[in-house]
Protein backbone atom coordinates (compact mmCIF):
# COMPACT_ATOMS: atom_id res chain seq x y z
CA UNK A 1 0.00 0.00 0.00
CA UNK A 2 1.42 3.73 -1.01
CA UNK A 3 -0.97 5.44 1.13
CA UNK A 4 0.74 7.37 4.19
CA UNK A 5 -0.50 9.00 7.25
CA UNK A 6 0.50 12.16 8.90
CA UNK A 7 0.35 12.30 12.74
CA UNK A 8 1.60 15.02 14.68
CA UNK A 9 2.21 14.34 17.86
CA UNK A 10 3.63 10.64 17.38
CA UNK A 11 6.56 10.49 20.21
CA UNK A 12 3.44 9.73 22.95
CA UNK A 13 0.10 9.25 23.86
CA UNK A 14 -2.68 9.02 20.92
CA UNK A 15 -0.19 9.99 18.34
CA UNK A 16 2.26 7.30 19.26
CA UNK A 17 -0.82 5.00 19.68
CA UNK A 18 -2.06 5.81 16.36
CA UNK A 19 1.02 5.42 14.48
CA UNK A 20 0.89 1.59 16.05
CA UNK A 21 -1.95 1.36 15.11
CA UNK A 22 -2.24 2.51 10.79
CA UNK A 23 1.41 0.71 11.04
CA UNK A 24 -0.05 -2.58 12.26
CA UNK A 25 -3.16 -2.34 8.91
CA UNK A 26 0.06 -1.97 6.73
CA UNK A 27 0.16 2.38 6.57
CA UNK A 28 2.99 4.38 5.55
CA UNK A 29 3.57 6.15 8.25
CA UNK A 30 4.74 10.36 8.52
CA UNK A 31 5.83 10.66 12.08
CA UNK A 32 6.72 13.96 14.35
CA UNK A 33 7.17 15.78 17.13
CA UNK A 34 9.99 17.47 19.02
CA UNK A 35 11.91 14.23 20.63
CA UNK A 36 13.90 12.92 17.96
CA UNK A 37 15.08 9.98 19.75
CA UNK A 38 11.80 8.62 20.44
CA UNK A 39 10.18 9.33 16.94
CA UNK A 40 13.84 7.22 15.51
CA UNK A 41 13.02 4.28 17.61
CA UNK A 42 9.59 4.11 17.17
CA UNK A 43 10.16 4.92 13.27
CA UNK A 44 12.74 1.85 13.38
CA UNK A 45 10.72 -0.65 15.43
CA UNK A 46 7.00 0.08 13.33
CA UNK A 47 9.39 -0.40 9.99
CA UNK A 48 10.62 -3.77 10.51
CA UNK A 49 7.48 -5.18 12.51
CA UNK A 50 5.34 -3.99 9.90
CA UNK A 51 7.37 -3.53 6.69
CA UNK A 52 5.84 -0.26 6.15
CA UNK A 53 7.73 3.25 4.89
CA UNK A 54 8.72 5.38 8.19
CA UNK A 55 9.36 8.73 7.71
CA UNK A 56 10.95 10.65 11.42
CA UNK A 57 9.92 14.78 10.89
CA UNK A 58 11.78 16.31 14.27
CA UNK A 59 10.12 19.73 14.27
CA UNK A 60 8.14 22.26 16.72
CA UNK A 61 4.63 22.96 15.25
CA UNK A 62 4.98 26.30 17.08
CA UNK A 63 7.71 27.62 14.95
CA UNK A 64 6.28 28.48 11.42
CA UNK A 65 9.13 28.35 9.28
CA UNK A 66 10.38 24.99 10.33
CA UNK A 67 6.83 23.68 9.90
CA UNK A 68 6.65 24.44 6.56
CA UNK A 69 10.43 23.37 5.43
CA UNK A 70 10.07 20.39 6.68
CA UNK A 71 6.73 19.36 4.83
CA UNK A 72 8.06 20.81 1.68
CA UNK A 73 11.65 18.56 2.16
CA UNK A 74 9.43 15.22 1.90
CA UNK A 75 9.82 13.42 -1.45
CA UNK A 76 7.33 14.02 -3.84
CA UNK A 77 6.29 10.48 -4.03
CA UNK A 78 5.26 10.58 -0.28
CA UNK A 79 3.74 14.11 -0.53
CA UNK A 80 1.22 12.52 -3.60
CA UNK A 81 0.51 9.68 -0.98
CA UNK A 82 -0.39 11.42 1.88
CA UNK A 83 -3.95 10.35 2.84
CA UNK A 84 -4.76 11.09 6.23
CA UNK A 85 -4.04 13.86 8.37
CA UNK A 86 -3.61 13.55 12.49
CA UNK A 87 -3.52 16.94 13.92
CA UNK A 88 -2.89 15.58 17.63
CA UNK A 89 0.09 17.56 19.04
CA UNK A 90 -1.33 19.20 21.94
CA UNK A 91 -1.04 19.98 25.04
CA UNK A 92 -2.49 21.91 28.60
CA UNK A 93 0.04 23.59 30.66
CA UNK A 94 -1.21 24.68 34.20
CA UNK A 95 -4.66 24.45 35.66
CA UNK A 96 -6.25 27.77 37.71
CA UNK A 97 -7.84 30.78 37.78
CA UNK A 98 -7.74 33.25 35.03
CA UNK A 99 -6.32 35.84 36.88
CA UNK A 100 -3.43 33.81 38.25
CA UNK A 101 -2.87 32.32 34.88
CA UNK A 102 0.97 32.52 33.97
CA UNK A 103 0.91 34.39 30.28
CA UNK A 104 4.25 32.01 29.29
CA UNK A 105 1.56 28.73 29.97
CA UNK A 106 -1.23 30.55 27.88
CA UNK A 107 1.16 31.08 24.77
CA UNK A 108 2.37 27.60 24.46
CA UNK A 109 -1.46 26.20 24.68
CA UNK A 110 -2.29 28.68 21.79
CA UNK A 111 0.58 28.57 20.13
CA UNK A 112 0.58 24.63 20.06
CA UNK A 113 -2.59 23.88 20.16
CA UNK A 114 -4.23 26.55 17.81
CA UNK A 115 -1.35 28.26 15.75
CA UNK A 116 0.41 25.07 15.34
CA UNK A 117 -2.54 22.98 14.06
CA UNK A 118 -3.11 25.44 11.59
CA UNK A 119 0.39 25.70 10.17
CA UNK A 120 0.90 21.83 10.06
CA UNK A 121 -3.08 22.13 8.16
CA UNK A 122 -2.03 25.07 5.90
CA UNK A 123 1.42 22.89 4.64
CA UNK A 124 -0.29 19.28 4.30
CA UNK A 125 -4.13 19.85 2.97
CA UNK A 126 -2.67 20.96 -0.80
CA UNK A 127 -1.43 17.58 -0.88
CA UNK A 128 -4.73 16.31 0.01
CA UNK A 129 -6.34 18.20 -2.12
CA UNK A 130 -3.93 17.91 -5.12
CA UNK A 131 -4.83 13.86 -4.42
CA UNK A 132 -8.21 14.61 -4.91
CA UNK A 133 -9.68 12.77 -1.70
CA UNK A 134 -8.26 12.98 1.95
CA UNK A 135 -8.91 12.60 5.64
CA UNK A 136 -7.93 15.07 8.50
CA UNK A 137 -8.11 14.05 12.45
CA UNK A 138 -7.73 17.02 14.69
CA UNK A 139 -7.69 16.24 18.11
CA UNK A 140 -10.31 18.46 20.29
CA UNK A 141 -11.29 17.66 23.57
CA UNK A 142 -14.49 17.67 25.82
CA UNK A 143 -12.54 21.13 27.30
CA UNK A 144 -13.82 21.97 23.38
CA UNK A 145 -17.53 21.16 23.95
CA UNK A 146 -17.84 22.40 27.62
CA UNK A 147 -15.71 24.20 30.04
CA UNK A 148 -14.75 23.58 33.53
CA UNK A 149 -13.02 25.39 36.85
CA UNK A 150 -8.94 26.35 36.50
CA UNK A 151 -9.39 24.75 32.22
CA UNK A 152 -10.25 28.47 30.98
CA UNK A 153 -7.57 28.90 28.29
CA UNK A 154 -7.10 24.71 27.50
CA UNK A 155 -10.24 24.79 27.04
CA UNK A 156 -10.95 27.81 24.83
CA UNK A 157 -8.01 26.69 22.74
CA UNK A 158 -9.73 23.00 22.41
CA UNK A 159 -12.88 24.80 21.66
CA UNK A 160 -10.61 26.61 18.72
CA UNK A 161 -10.35 23.22 17.39
CA UNK A 162 -13.74 22.29 17.43
CA UNK A 163 -14.52 25.91 14.82
CA UNK A 164 -11.62 24.99 13.20
CA UNK A 165 -12.69 21.47 12.19
CA UNK A 166 -16.30 22.57 11.25
CA UNK A 167 -14.85 25.27 9.04
CA UNK A 168 -12.32 23.26 7.65
CA UNK A 169 -15.52 20.83 6.64
CA UNK A 170 -16.94 23.65 5.05
CA UNK A 171 -13.94 24.88 2.85
CA UNK A 172 -12.89 21.14 2.06
CA UNK A 173 -16.39 19.70 1.24
CA UNK A 174 -15.62 20.06 -2.92
CA UNK A 175 -11.99 18.51 -2.86
CA UNK A 176 -13.69 15.03 -1.01
CA UNK A 177 -11.91 15.88 2.04
CA UNK A 178 -13.44 13.98 5.55
CA UNK A 179 -12.67 16.07 8.37
CA UNK A 180 -13.17 14.54 11.39
CA UNK A 181 -12.98 16.21 15.34
CA UNK A 182 -12.35 13.77 18.35
CA UNK A 183 -12.83 14.78 21.32
CA UNK A 184 -11.49 12.61 23.85
CA UNK A 185 -12.28 12.76 27.87
CA UNK A 186 -9.92 11.82 30.76
CA UNK A 187 -7.20 9.87 28.83
CA UNK A 188 -4.11 8.66 31.03
CA UNK A 189 -1.04 9.76 28.54
CA UNK A 190 1.84 12.10 29.33
CA UNK A 191 -1.17 14.69 29.12
CA UNK A 192 -1.39 15.43 33.31
CA UNK A 193 2.37 15.30 33.68
CA UNK A 194 2.83 17.90 30.84
CA UNK A 195 0.07 19.82 32.50
CA UNK A 196 1.43 19.61 36.01
CA UNK A 197 4.95 20.25 34.82
CA UNK A 198 6.73 16.94 35.89
CA UNK A 199 4.90 16.65 39.24
CA UNK A 200 3.99 12.46 38.69
CA UNK A 201 1.88 12.23 42.00
CA UNK A 202 -0.61 15.44 41.02
CA UNK A 203 -0.73 13.89 37.23
CA UNK A 204 -1.42 10.58 38.55
CA UNK A 205 -4.01 11.72 41.15
CA UNK A 206 -5.80 12.94 38.28
CA UNK A 207 -7.33 9.37 37.17
CA UNK A 208 -7.98 8.13 41.01
CA UNK A 209 -10.89 6.47 41.62
CA UNK A 210 -11.94 5.67 37.68
CA UNK A 211 -10.51 3.84 34.72
CA UNK A 212 -9.80 6.67 32.29
CA UNK A 213 -9.72 5.97 28.58
CA UNK A 214 -6.04 4.80 27.27
CA UNK A 215 -4.28 5.94 23.75
CA UNK A 216 -5.53 2.57 21.89
CA UNK A 217 -8.94 3.44 22.21
CA UNK A 218 -8.39 7.16 20.58
CA UNK A 219 -6.76 5.22 17.72
CA UNK A 220 -8.80 2.23 17.21
CA UNK A 221 -11.38 4.92 17.02
CA UNK A 222 -9.64 7.05 14.47
CA UNK A 223 -8.90 3.71 12.50
CA UNK A 224 -12.07 2.50 12.70
CA UNK A 225 -13.70 6.33 11.50
CA UNK A 226 -10.73 6.32 8.73
CA UNK A 227 -11.42 3.14 7.70
CA UNK A 228 -15.76 3.62 6.43
CA UNK A 229 -16.50 3.26 2.82
CA UNK A 230 -15.76 6.50 0.68
CA UNK A 231 -19.42 8.02 1.14
CA UNK A 232 -19.51 7.72 4.83
CA UNK A 233 -18.32 10.54 7.03
CA UNK A 234 -18.12 10.69 11.00
CA UNK A 235 -18.29 14.61 11.64
CA UNK A 236 -17.63 14.76 15.55
CA UNK A 237 -17.23 11.97 18.17
CA UNK A 238 -17.11 12.78 21.71
CA UNK A 239 -14.81 9.58 23.79
CA UNK A 240 -15.80 9.73 27.43
CA UNK A 241 -14.36 6.87 30.01
CA UNK A 242 -17.91 5.32 31.15
CA UNK A 243 -17.20 7.09 34.33
CA UNK A 244 -17.34 10.17 33.06
CA UNK A 245 -20.53 12.10 32.50
CA UNK A 246 -19.73 15.48 31.49
CA UNK A 247 -16.27 17.54 31.87
CA UNK A 248 -16.62 17.38 35.75
CA UNK A 249 -18.93 14.86 36.23
CA UNK A 250 -17.35 11.55 37.69
CA UNK A 251 -18.47 8.40 39.46
CA UNK A 252 -15.50 7.67 41.54
CA UNK A 253 -14.85 4.52 43.63
P1 LIG B 1 0.85 13.38 25.33
O1 LIG B 1 1.48 14.43 26.18
O2 LIG B 1 1.05 11.97 25.69
O3 LIG B 1 1.29 13.60 23.80
C1 LIG B 1 1.34 14.88 23.25
C2 LIG B 1 2.12 14.83 21.96
O4 LIG B 1 2.12 16.16 21.39
C3 LIG B 1 3.56 14.42 22.15
O5 LIG B 1 3.92 13.51 21.14
C4 LIG B 1 4.34 15.72 21.97
O6 LIG B 1 5.59 15.45 21.35
C5 LIG B 1 3.44 16.50 21.00
N1 LIG B 1 3.68 17.93 21.09
C6 LIG B 1 3.40 18.76 22.13
N2 LIG B 1 3.82 20.00 21.87
C7 LIG B 1 4.39 19.96 20.64
C8 LIG B 1 5.02 20.92 19.81
N3 LIG B 1 5.15 22.21 20.20
N4 LIG B 1 5.49 20.55 18.60
C9 LIG B 1 5.36 19.26 18.21
N5 LIG B 1 4.78 18.30 18.92
C10 LIG B 1 4.30 18.64 20.14
O7 LIG B 1 -0.70 13.74 25.33
P2 LIG B 1 -1.98 13.05 24.62
O8 LIG B 1 -1.59 11.96 23.72
O9 LIG B 1 -2.95 12.77 25.68
O10 LIG B 1 -2.54 14.30 23.81
C11 LIG B 1 -2.69 14.31 22.39
C12 LIG B 1 -3.76 15.31 22.03
O11 LIG B 1 -5.00 14.91 22.60
C13 LIG B 1 -3.53 16.74 22.56
O12 LIG B 1 -3.92 17.63 21.55
C14 LIG B 1 -4.43 16.82 23.78
O13 LIG B 1 -4.82 18.16 24.03
C15 LIG B 1 -5.59 15.98 23.32
N6 LIG B 1 -6.44 15.41 24.37
C16 LIG B 1 -5.91 14.68 25.40
C17 LIG B 1 -6.74 14.14 26.37
C18 LIG B 1 -6.23 13.38 27.53
O14 LIG B 1 -6.95 13.28 28.55
N7 LIG B 1 -5.04 12.78 27.47
C19 LIG B 1 -8.20 14.28 26.27
C20 LIG B 1 -8.64 15.08 25.17
C21 LIG B 1 -7.79 15.60 24.24
P3 LIG B 1 6.99 16.12 21.73
O15 LIG B 1 6.95 16.46 23.20
O16 LIG B 1 8.00 15.08 21.38
O17 LIG B 1 7.07 17.31 20.84
C1 LIG C 1 -8.07 16.75 28.07
C2 LIG C 1 -9.28 16.41 28.85
O1 LIG C 1 -10.95 17.36 30.51
O2 LIG C 1 -8.63 17.18 31.22
O3 LIG C 1 -8.40 17.47 26.94
O4 LIG C 1 -9.29 18.87 29.69
S1 LIG C 1 -9.52 17.53 30.12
Amino acid sequence: MENYVFITGATSGFGEACAREFGKNGWNLILTGRRSDRLSVLADELKSAYSIQCVPLCFDVRVEEDVFKTVESLDEAVKSSIKILINNAGLAVGKGPIDEGLIDDWDRMIDTNIKGLLYVSRAVIPFLKANGSGHIFNLGSIAGKEVYPGGNVYCASKHAVDALSKAMRIDLVNYGIKVTNIAPGAAETEFSLVRFKGDDAVAKSVYDGFTPLVAQDIAETIYFVATRPNHVTINDLTIMPTAQASATVFHKN
